[in-house]
């Protein structure tokens, strides 16, 4: 499980949009949204990095949280 803060996730399109850019490069990866507390946790077999990337393309600004 990686945690995940980022800034700039207001709605639905938002989740639709992050989970689809990770779910993109990992078919079964998890995630879940916090739109409240601006936190994306994902579990899959990607390295962060590689998330941050899927993230920051959507045009989010992502940092790892631990
Ligand atoms: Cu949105």
């Amino acid at each position: 499980m990686q945690l995940f803060k980022v800034q700039g996730m207001s709605c639905g399109h938002c989740v639709r949009a992050i989970t689809q850019a990770v779910q993109a490069r990992d078919q079964a990866a998890e995630v879940q949204v916090d739109l409240a507390a601006g936190e994306v946790r994902v579990a899959s077999r990607l390295p962060a990095a590689e998330v941050i990337e899927a993230i920051a393309e959507e045009g989010y600004t992502v940092a790892q949280m631990m």
